[in-house]
């Protein structure tokens, strides 16, 4: 099977736009991911391979586990634009601001995402929520912009389908997510490499961190939740910053019968509290996080809450519990 390109009448504009194009940016949103950074540069690459001048912007410098994908040190970090170009592509970005680059809408916007909501702020908006990744939707681009399928845009197109699959875990994949992957190693992406540079990079403060909050993670009666809070006198006894929980959250999912986590980490004050969640399946802690004035989905949410630990989180436990009774036993 040939991953053929997408119907959307959206498609041949954005390919007719970047063919006429010399000049283009290419962005994403802040806290770049492996999507961000992989659809992105996969299109700067293969758009430099057509000899025009493209360039990635970015308000926050890459982590440091992706720092060492192709050409990702040469990208261009600010938080504005002046200059004017002849298209500006913005990835995965629900809304033009998620970039956290000011002035990139003087040009023209070509908006690819795949998540549901996006507000269709583009000259031309091209969202496929069937894709497992914006990288999945670069690829039929670079092909029919006729660049040549290069080993670097191969390795950032595979880093975008590992990372938004979550190695290959999640539901939304589809026989076309398998195919371009495949594609992406025929052409000379090294997926042990790429899984190895993007994962097993985590600092020692980081590893510390984990112990120290999972050591102190709370569990109901049915083991179906798990609560789990940090501070900042746990984050400096692990030489570490909240910035290294980054995913920690997902770990007590990875126990089978685990159906939700709430991760409390103590803001400004010692009573200020910001509560992120994550559910299995029908599980729906987006309404939880949206009564206390949060938001998010029905899988991952995340609200603020004032208070003493011990009374939020009991308040917590029982809306879990009764998100879990609610979803019922699943299939
Ligand atoms: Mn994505």
């Amino acid at each position: 099977m040939t991953p053929t390109p997408p119907p959307d009448p959206a498609f041949s504009d954005i390919v007719a736009r970047l063919t006429r194009a010399s000049r283009i940016v290419v962005s994403s949103h802040e806290r770049p991911d492996g999507d961000a950074i992989g659809s992105g540069m996969a299109l700067v690459l293969a758009l430099r391979a057509l000899g025009k001048d493209a360039r990635m912007v970015m308000c926050d410098v890459p982590a440091a586990y992706l720092q060492p994908f192709p050409a990702v040190d040469g990208l261009w970090v600010t938080g504005h634009v002046d200059e004017t170009f002849d298209a500006a592509v913005i990835m995965e970005c629900g809304d033009l601001s998620r970039t956290g680059v000011s002035g990139l809408d003087r040009s023209p916007v070509i908006n690819i995402d795949h998540h549901p909501g996006n507000t269709r702020y583009g000259a031309v908006d091209w969202v496929d929520e069937s894709a497992a990744a914006c990288g999945e939707l670069v690829y039929p681009l670079v092909t029919a912009l006729g660049a040549p399928f290069t080993a670097d845009v191969a390795t950032h197109i595979y880093l975008a389908i590992l990372t938004d699959t979550g190695s290959f875990h999640f539901s939304h994949m589809s026989p076309r997510t398998f195919d371009i992957a495949a594609r992406c190693v025929e052409a000379g992406a090294q997926p042990a490499w790429i899984a190895r540079t993007h994962y097993d990079s985590n600092r020692m403060a980081r590893v510390r961190l984990f112990g120290s909050v999972l050591s102190g993670m709370v569990v109901d009666a049915t083991g179906q939740i798990a609560l789990l809070s940090i501070t900042p006198e746990m984050a400096a006894a692990a030489d570490g910053s909240y910035d290294d929980t980054e995913g920690l959250i997902n770990f007590p999912l990875s126990v089978k019968d685990v159906r939700a986590v709430a991760f409390f980490k103590q803001a400004e004050t010692p009573e200020k509290w910001r509560v992120s969640m994550r559910s299995k399946g029908a599980v729906d802690i987006g309404r939880i996080a949206a009564a206390h004035g949060g938001g998010g989905h029905r899988n991952a949410a995340a609200c603020a809450l004032s208070g003493a630990l011990p009374d939020l989180q009991a308040r917590v436990m029982r809306a879990l519990e009764q998100a879990v009774a609610d979803a019922g036993a699943e299939p």
